[in-house]
């Protein structure tokens, strides 16, 4: 394929310098901002992330902040996960939904404080959504998107890294939630969290000049645990079953349709707008689910939705593909009908390179 053209819409990060000079070699556009998707090669990539420490600019991640009274009621409008057990120090994976119920976007919810959120967005103009709801109920809030750029460090040495350079005292933070530790001078919500089934740690940067700085201090302080510059990989998510917006599901799909039913509690989450609509899908049980699918043969890359069918009818689509060096077969994820959802259920795929055997599963492989 072509390069893409570079311009002002298509957002440079803090740490673009940083990623450039590790020899990126390949970037997506994701929030409307550069996203590495590879630097040695996926595979490559893969092995290492296993087994040693990355650094990820992860700022595509955007924040949209809720500041004022109303943020915890705006925050609990927008999604069915019932917000009021959190805690400030805590993340939480919440589904977001339109009146209909249909997913508009699966970000992180920080609770900052009572009055402050901050929602780390997957690819979606979520900002415009959260606007609307603010102006149209004459919410007390203020919504925008602050210069705060997350940064991951992935991988089983991502501990000892981050502890390098923020002390010890990280060794504390427990897995969704964040604490507040300095670097240069400058405090920094430092969070157990990312986009990878390695441990690892999620650091919102504040202030685009803090940015190389700590990318430098931490590529330093690695050397002798083999950091490298990164980037979330794709046979590595599809193994954990990270979904990704926009290719594994859509605002034509309910939480309950992306097995996300678990981060729901629609019965109680009073307030959020696709309630109503959530309670009746809800009732009934979703008749499409997203499954973890292994596909048998070569594959290339899956730039498009791949019609799933069996005798001859549709039976879904396969969103996510990838070759898993570990597993020694094709990791994929998928969009399946309750017909043929279940374990061991054998379909075909329709690849752009001819049809393709695939055996449907019940659980992700990390
Ligand atoms: N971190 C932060 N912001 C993000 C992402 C992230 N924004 C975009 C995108 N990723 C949002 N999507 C996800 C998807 C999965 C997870 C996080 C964000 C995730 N899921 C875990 C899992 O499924 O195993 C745990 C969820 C839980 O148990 O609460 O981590 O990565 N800041």
């Amino acid at each position: 394929m072509a390069s893409i053209a570079p311009s002002r819409r298509i957002r440079r990060t803090p740490f673009t310098e940083g990623v450039e000079a590790a020899g990126v070699k390949g970037y997506t556009v994701y929030n409307h901002m550069l996203l590495p998707t590879v630097f040695e090669s996926i595979e490559a990539d893969y092995h290492h992330l296993k087994s040693a420490v990355q650094v990820w600019d992860v700022s595509v991640e955007r924040q949209i902040e809720l500041r004022g009274p109303d943020s915890a009621r705006l925050m609990q409008m927008l999604t069915p996960r019932d917000l009021r057990g959190m805690m400030p120090g805590q993340c939480y994976y919440v589904p977001i939904v339109d009146e209909t119920g249909g997913m508009l976007n699966d970000p992180v919810a920080l609770k900052l404080a009572e009055d402050q959120w901050w929602i780390s967005i997957a690819d979606s103009d979520l900002l415009f959504w959260v606007k609307a709801l603010a102006y149209g109920y004459r919410l007390d809030v203020l919504v925008d998107e602050p210069d705060v750029s997350p940064l991951a460090v992935q991988g089983p040495k991502a501990e000892e890294l981050v502890g390098r350079i923020f002390g010890d005292a990280i060794q504390s933070v427990r897995f969704f939630r964040f604490g507040w530790f300095d670097f240069l001078g400058v405090s920094m919500a430092v969070a157990r969290s990312g986009y990878s089934k390695q441990d690892g740690f999620e650091i919102y940067v504040p202030g685009t000049a803090n940015g190389m700085p700590l990318w430098n201090a931490l590529m330093e302080a690695g050397k002798d645990l083999d950091v490298r510059a990164g980037c979330p990989n794709l046979i590595e998510r599809i193994e954990g079953g990270l979904l990704s917006y926009g290719n594994d599901m859509t605002r034509e799909n309910t939480p309950h349709e992306c097995g996300l039913g678990r981060f729901c509690s629609t019965q109680t989450a009073i307030g959020c707008v696709g309630r109503d609509a959530l309670l009746r899908v809800a009732k009934e049980g979703p008749t499409q689910q997203i499954r973890p699918l292994v596909i048998h043969g070569d594959l290339p890359p899956c730039d498009r939705a791949w019609p799933l069918v069996a005798k001859g009818k549709r039976v879904g689509q396969v969103t996510s593909a990838a070759y898993s060096p570990d597993f020694e077969e094709n990791v994929a994820i998928g969009m399946v009908r309750m017909t043929h959802w279940d374990e061991g259920s054998v379909l075909e795929v329709e690849t752009p390179e001819g049809m393709r055997e695939v055996t449907v599963h019940e659980s992700f492989w990390i």
